[in-house]
């Protein structure tokens, strides 16, 4: 189920900080690889971008771009809220997508240790859901080389701290908090991106669940972490330190 449609939504360019422009690309569309990421405006004008809200809750990425608007071969105002046969809970299917370059100040993709992901290193990911399952696709480019990441889809969007991300997203979600408990902190009811990059400091880390995410309550961002995530108990769902954050319009 991969579409080879590309339907540009919206390109977002987003002003940088450290390391000098930085372009950001975000886009819905109902199927479609990720785009290269765009570097089609010169000026560095500060933005928001659309999956770069400041609130919590559902950003809907397509609805409030500020960026410019590329022809589309086709019509993109009633993309990604297709509303199928939904999940018993009512989670929408449709398709977000983000792509951005990691800075130190920057949003919607921001470092907090460079070291491990350097300024300029480059982030997408892309979130499908339909017929009651979801699959995420994090790729990374630019990163330290053969070294494992961990990565989640957390509730919160990026903020100034890896703390601002909030815990991890959870389908059926943990009474005790913050949860270690292997029966809620798994790879089946959390979003699990963990990878590991080659020997170029590439990687993709891909998963798939049963459930779609409920309309009212879904993840707004992806954490990079110091290392894969635990599944033992009292520990589960840990993976270290928080490196690095991009703001998702899931
Ligand atoms: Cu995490």
């Amino acid at each position: 189920m991969r579409p080879s449609l590309r339907s540009l939504l919206a390109a977002v360019t987003v002003a940088a900080c450290a390391s000098g422009l930085v372009t950001a690309t975000a886009l819905a569309s109902p199927g479609g690889l990720i785009p290269s990421l765009g570097s089609g405006s010169s000026s560095p004008a500060r933005t928001t971008t659309a999956a770069a809200p400041t609130t919590a809750g559902h950003p809907a990425g397509h609805s409030t771009s500020t960026g410019t608007s590329t022809t589309a071969a086709r019509p993109t105002t009633a993309a990604p809220r297709t509303t199928q046969a939904s999940s018993a809970e009512g989670g929408d299917d449709g398709y977000r997508q983000i792509s951005a370059v990691f800075g130190t100040n920057t949003s919607p993709a921001r470092t907090y240790n460079a070291q491990e992901v350097p300024v300029g290193s480059k982030v997408a990911v892309t979130s499908s859901s339909a017929d009651g399952t979801t699959v995420v696709t994090l790729e990374v480019s630019g990163m330290l080389p053969n070294h494992m990441y961990g990565a989640h889809a957390h509730t919160k969007v990026c903020g100034a701290t890896g703390a601002d991300a909030g815990p991890h997203f959870q389908y059926k979600q943990d009474p005790q908090q913050p949860s270690t408990n292997p029966q809620y902190a798994n790879s089946k009811n959390e979003i699990w991106l963990d990878l590991t990059t080659d020997a170029s400091g590439a990687g993709v880390g891909s998963t798939k669940v049963n459930w779609s995410f409920p309309a009212n309550r879904r993840p707004n961002s992806v954490v990079l972490h110091d290392h894969h995530t635990s599944t033992a108990q009292g520990s589960a769902g840990d993976a270290g330190a928080r490196l690095a954050c991009v703001t998702v319009g899931f």
